[in-house]
């Protein structure tokens, strides 16, 4: 941002009691005055002065759970995808008015200050950012909840497009310092690597690692809904124990006096951009079981140090571990338990199960992660005994039960002994856990069926459903203020505080004035997003045509794809057809593509080449816009959201475990073109299939077909709308200068298209067809889109919390 804008500064003497506590923050903590004040010191005086109220009560809220002796609930997450929190903060303490009225008296704007705020995107998607939802909605729902994670000194990387290429750049959250954040030097832990384990004849292990960091705990308060709880969100930090090393110094070797605090510092630097992907690189493990010993140590310390026996820990004590990227604290915990508190194996065992509970977020083969068993053994190698242990009894448990043979043997087992052998990290999360959950119905069921059908068949209650959800705070009140006032004007503001009173709204949407005002709400939205897309790419978009909406990240399973050859197919369409009643649109489109995923950055390039040559081309005008807005994170969501009108969820049936953004878009009044995928399905069935527009092979037809013969070529040439569209983007059109650019990439559609974009193909473009006619009806759009937001209130994240809460935390 530039420098704010300067509102006139009312006389000091008038300032009012929170102006000039900012003020005075300002002069005293950030040492400046108004006068050599930049925008960022301004916003830093303001978080420290909010923070204050925040520290007392979070005070309260730890006090309170103490003092009841309440059990607590522990979620390990490698990736927090928070987003800025200024404004989240304020809204559910309630006092953004109140902030704002205070910062106008210092000449301030706090709108301007909340957009320079740096998002915090220590998280590559949808899992980040449902871990960031639950720890609001633990808050808010006033249970004693701990985020534990790592706190990345450059997450998630800047996409800027070079050309239609993504280039990635670093992401420096930390420049301007954080303000929300303390460092917390006495909760510091040692975390050994690497080394040999030795026995004694009574028994006793003892592990000698070869190499050792100390974990440092930073904490972040998390502000429930109307403030009432907050909560701690705990981010690790490596330190060396040795910072420098002075004799090597003094000789002059000056790098190797600092090694060892480079080498600690370089396992908290960066995030894994990697999404729906398993990384197999030694520093991923590294940074696994680094915040995973830190987070189990300091729960068990604290427990110890409330309760006094380590052997009560399942019952004050709830761990959830966010897919498999925390799964070695289930092997962490075995080993504090046998090696520091002496306990037995068994006993070990049982509250070990008794304390973890698993979510599975991706059925991927790709994403299931596995460590070669002499990297995993050579890291951590008394976890590799304990693996061993734990992998004997769990066989023993397989072979004295019925109908397990020797092949559903191979696939329990931890370790995967086809080739190199690997230890398998979903497995022993499963075995380690009471609880197994999927994040939508559909994959949950697929998990049943496929990669856990032998464990499932071993332990049939373990695996449960827990779909996921959304904050409404953030992803309706905060985004799209408008609509959250509009809903108040039409039915109270009971769904500020239960998303399911959103229902009140479905007689309103047979109400013609009220769809004007909902109507008007959305178009406003629009042209707020249009005007920041001008600002910052030069777009120029007509508010009046639909906003045809695809963000999230770029993955041939999602099929951005299968958009972009419908997007050509529609130009192609109105150019042959100009006569027609085309309806207007705008597609947009934005996500990152991890950087070694090289199909999906050319799916980038190619929404870039459709772009320039579409947005050009003068028989076309506004019919057809076409944009890929860089740089896609959760700020940039909050603006696209609110301003769309349909929500792109095109997933190959079977792939996509759940996606939220699906629910984000609903929630403010999108209808959906999507298969019956993820939580897709569950969309369908709350907001009625009259008002969302589902297309495409079911998850068992995809399944059939891949085992049946699926004939692409066959399929492509029987569709003369989509080999032509195919034909153009291979033959040049769109990159006239590198006319070969995309050949492969078409020609893999003919050969294998393993992601069935032209088995589907066809329902798309006709379902594409059926939302231009529902569009030309103003009145059935616009009561479909009312009755969107009115069924949504169950996809609030509140709902999953509680059911976790209530099956598998044992707390509410
Ligand atoms: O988790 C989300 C779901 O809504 C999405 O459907 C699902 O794709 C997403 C390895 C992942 N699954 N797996 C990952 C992320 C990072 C990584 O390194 C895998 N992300 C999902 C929330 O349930």
């Amino acid at each position: 941002m530039n420098a704010p804008t300067v509102v006139a500064a009312s006389p000091t003497s008038e300032r009012g009691p929170l102006a000039g506590a900012i003020f005075d923050t300002l002069v005293h903590r950030i040492g400046k005055d108004e006068h050599a004040a930049r925008p960022h010191d301004w916003l830093a005086a303001t978080i420290l002065t909010v923070r204050n109220e925040i520290i007392e009560r979070w005070m309260v809220s730890t006090r309170a759970a103490h003092a009841a002796g309440a059990k607590r609930v522990y979620y390990l997450s490698l990736e927090f995808l928070i987003g800025r929190l200024l404004r989240d903060t304020l809204s559910n303490l309630l006092k953004t008015d109140e902030v704002a009225d205070a910062l106008s008296e210092l000449g301030v704007m706090l709108a301007e200050l909340e957009e320079i705020e740096p998002d915090a995107a220590l998280g590559n998607g949808g899992l980040g950012r449902l871990a960031a939802c639950f720890m609001e909605s633990m808050a808010s729902l006033d249970l004693p909840g701990y985020g534990y994670g790592i706190r990345y000194v450059n997450g998630m990387f800047r996409q800027r497009i070079d050309n239609g290429w993504q280039m990635e750049l670093p992401e420096t959250w930390l420049a301007n310092g954080n303000p929300w954040e303390f460092e917390r030097r006495e909760s510091a832990y040692f975390i050994g690597f690497g080394g040999e384990v030795t026995g004694n004849e009574q028994g006793a292990v003892h592990w000698h690692p070869a190499e050792a960091v100390e974990a440092v705990a930073v904490d972040t308060p998390m502000v429930g809904w109307r403030g009432r709880r907050v909560n701690t969100l705990r981010l690790w930090t490596a330190r060396a124990f040795d910072p420098i090393k002075l004799d090597a110094f003094n000789a002059g070797d000056f790098q190797g006096a600092l090694a060892d605090q480079l080498r600690a510092e370089t396992l908290t630097r960066v995030l894994y951009p990697n999404d729906s992907t398993a990384a197999g690189q030694e520093l991923r493990l590294r940074q696994e079981y680094f915040f995973s010993s830190a987070s189990i140590q300091d729960i068990v310390r604290r427990h110890v140090q409330y309760f006094g026996d380590v052997r009560t820990l399942p019952d004050k004590a709830a761990i959830q571990l966010n897919d498999t990227h925390p799964a070695v604290s289930v092997a962490e915990l075995m080993r504090l338990l046998i090696d520091h508190h002496e306990l037995g194996f068994d006993e070990a065992w049982e509250i070990t199960r008794a304390t973890f509970g698993y979510t599975n977020h991706t059925l991927l083969p790709e994403a299931l992660e596995s460590w070669p068993l002499p990297l995993f053994e050579r890291m951590l190698p008394r976890h590799m005994q304990l693996v061993y242990a734990i992998n004997a009894k769990l066989l023993r448990e397989a072979r004295a039960t019925n109908g397990i043979d020797d092949r559903a043997i191979a696939a329990i087992s931890l370790i995967d002994e086809g080739g190199e052998r690997r230890v398998r990290m979903a497995n022993l999360a499963f075995a380690g856990s009471h609880s197994v959950n999927g994040v939508a119905a559909l994959h949950t069921d697929l998990m049943k069926q496929t990669v856990f059908a032998d464990l499932h068949r071993l332990y049939p209650t373990r695996i449960n459903n827990k779909t996921n959800g959304i904050t409404p705070r953030r992803w309706l009140q905060e985004c799209n203020p408008a609509l959250a006032a509009l809903i108040r004007e039409g039915v109270g503001d009971r769904f500020l505080d239960d998303a399911t009173a959103l229902s009140e709204l479905a007689p309103l949407a047979d109400d013609a004035g009220f769809r004007d005002r909902f109507a008007a709400v959305k178009r406003s939205n629009k042209v707020a997003l249009a005007e920041h897309l001008r600002a910052e790419m030069g777009l120029r978009l007509d508010p009046n045509a639909i906003f045809d909406v695809q963000i999230k990240r770029i993955h041939e399973y999602k099929r951005q794809l299968l958009n972009l050859i419908e997007t050509v197919a529609l130009y192609d369409q109105i150019r042959s057809h100009p006569d027609r009643d085309w309806t207007p649109r705008v597609k947009l489109f934005a996500g990152k593509a991890a950087s070694s995923y090289y199909n999906a950055k050319l799916v980038i390039k190619l929404a870039n080449d459709v772009a320039r040559r579409i947005n050009a081309d003068p028989a076309i005008g506004d019919l057809l816009k076409v944009a890929f807005v860089p740089n896609y994170n959760v700020s940039l969501a909050e603006k696209m959201v609110p301003a769309a009108d349909l929500s792109e969820q095109i997933s190959t049936a079977g792939m996509e475990a759940s996606g939220t953004g699906n629910m984000k878009f609903a929630l403010n009044g999108a209808l959906t073109i999507g298969t019956l995928d993820g939580a897709n399905v569950e969309i369908r069935d709350h907001v009625g299939a009259d008002n969302i527009v589902i297309f495409g092979m079911t998850a068992d037809e995809v399944a059939a077909k891949r085992s049946g013969g699926y004939d692409p070529r066959a399929v492509i040439e029987g569709s003369r709308e989509l080999s032509q569209a195919i034909n153009a983007i291979s033959s040049g059109v769109f990159s006239p200068d590198d006319p070969y650019r995309y050949r492969d990439l078409m020609q893999g559609l003919y050969d294998h298209d393993w992601f069935m974009v032209a088995g589907d193909f066809d329902a798309y473009a006709a379902a594409q067809r059926d939302v231009d006619a529902r569009w030309r009806d103003r009145d059935a759009w616009g009561r479909s889109a009312v009755l969107n937001v009115a069924n949504m209130g169950w996809f609030s994240s509140d709902r999953t919390i509680a059911e976790y809460a209530r099956d598998i935390w044992g707390v509410m």
